[in-house]
């Protein structure tokens, strides 16, 4: 960590350290007696970690347009840079998630060192066959995995291996696999031929992953495909994984589901079928807005990570997610929100860490439907702050970390080192 951040973050946190002892201590007198112990909840909000999307430290836009903030990351350094950024503020982003070819570089092996150096490791590597590069021999435009034409296919199995490839380079230990393959009309695809053509490219696919690696498939109800998506639901993604084999799993993106489907049902179920592979964290109102986590609905963050409290409390088979935040920051400045997502995410696994899953059980046993809610509500409803700012503090973290973000006036310092880039049109990056 650079002196000049450490700096102002021991004098940031010199100022809150007598208020939070007390904070800390009184949620610690009033969890004991709720029967929790605080620092056996702090100890494993320590150990928690999300990743940060490449492809979120950039300004997002939409397909009317893209609005580039001030010192916006050039290329992959850059990004790695600002990553570090929100690792070293929080503590809570050890690792990034790359997107091909966005962060296409040409020494790996610097990239991984670079990133290394600023305490940082490489998540699961995602693929891009949803959009065509320059001089790319088959166009994406009607599909990729699943395209109806052999070499179109061949193509898209080409870059998933390269993919692995590369993160194989970075230590990766996992691919993820979103297209956005489907129809815009009724007739215009087979549905059944499609996912067969899918699952073909997808065991060419998994064929190459390494012995440690898993195959992360990430399904999506609709967008860029209005009518059909080939791996549209959970369904056809546990469908795909199972008919792939055990490293395949599905991947929950919080904004890829109809509005008020029951997400946390669906992580339940991939939970007990041992095929959960993780989350790409976001919020959404409508469609897949890719807001901030828990910014529009934290209760239903919170409850999906009651299910994730829950399978790891009962040591369910199999269970080992991985966490990744998938965003796109159209108006804000997308260091903050990385940083203010990533500690939302963090607040509702503590929160869940609350509920007593004895007398949770007690009443789902009873059909207690009252006291069973309310044992939910009574930990959503608990200010978890005082933890959370102690797991930073302890680590050498900002208690604040917008706060001290804002005083280290690091984005003012890219905006003069990073040359402005100009609005080039729509398109989430
Ligand atoms: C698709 C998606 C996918 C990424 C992309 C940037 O909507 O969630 O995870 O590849 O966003
Ligand atoms: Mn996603």
């Amino acid at each position: 960590m650079k002196q000049s951040l450490r700096t102002l973050i021991e004098a940031h946190n010199e100022k809150a350290r007598g208020p939070l002892q007390s904070d800390y201590a009184h949620l610690g007198e009033q969890l004991a007696r709720r029967g929790v112990d605080i620092d056996a909840v702090r100890q494993r909000v320590a150990a928690f970690g999300l990743a940060i999307p490449s492809w979120g430290v950039g300004t997002g836009g939409t397909r009317f347009a893209r609005f580039p903030g001030a010192g916006e990351p050039r290329h992959v350094f850059d990004k790695i840079q600002d990553c570090a950024v929100v690792h070293q503020l929080t503590g809570a982003t050890p690792s990034v998630s790359l997107h091909i070819p966005w962060d296409k570089c040409s020494d790996w092996s610097e990239l991984r060192q670079t990133a290394h150096a600023q305490g940082l490791s490489f998540d699961a590597i995602n693929s891009n066959t949803f959009s065509d590069q320059p001089g790319q021999a088959h166009s994406y435009k009607f599909g990729s995995l699943s395209h109806t034409d052999a070499a179109t296919r061949a193509q898209a199995v080409e870059h998933n291996v390269e993919c692995i490839e590369i993160g194989r380079l970075l230590g990766s230990k996992a691919l993820t696999v979103w297209v956005g393959d489907g129809s815009n009309f009724p007739g215009q695809s087979h549905f059944r031929r499609a996912f067969e053509r899918y699952l073909d490219s997808s065991r060419q696919i998994y064929a190459e992953l390494p012995g440690d690696w898993r195959m992360f498939l990430e399904h999506k109800i609709a967008e860029p495909a209005f009518y059909s998506t080939v791996i549209q639901d959970w369904g056809s993604s546990f469908l795909a994984a199972s008919t792939l084999g055990p490293k395949a799993q599905c991947l929950v993106d919080l904004g890829h589901h109809a509005p008020n489907v029951n997400i946390e049902m669906i992580v339940s179920r991939l939970i007990g079928a041992g095929k959960l592979a993780g989350f790409h964290f976001n919020d959404s109102k409508y469609g897949d807005d890719d807001l901030d986590a828990g910014s529009v609905s934290p209760y239903r963050l919170f409850l999906v990570f009651n299910e994730l409290v829950a399978a790891a409390h009962e040591q369910v088979n199999g269970f080992d997610p991985a966490y990744m935040l998938d965003q796109s920051h159209n108006v804000t400045d997308p260091i903050e929100s990385l940083m203010s997502s990533a500690v939302q995410v963090q607040r509702s696994y503590a929160q869940a860490l609350l509920v007593d899953r004895g007398a949770l059980d007690a009443a789902q046993e009873a059909n207690d439907a009252l006291a069973a809610t309310q044992l939910l509500q009574r930990a959503f409803q608990t200010d978890v702050d005082p933890i959370l700012q102690r797991v930073r503090v302890d680590a050498g973290r900002a208690v604040d970390p917008v706060v001290a973000y804002r005083a280290s006036a690091y984005r003012q310092r890219m905006a003069q080192d990073r040359p402005a880039i100009l609005s080039s049109g729509g398109g989430i990056v």
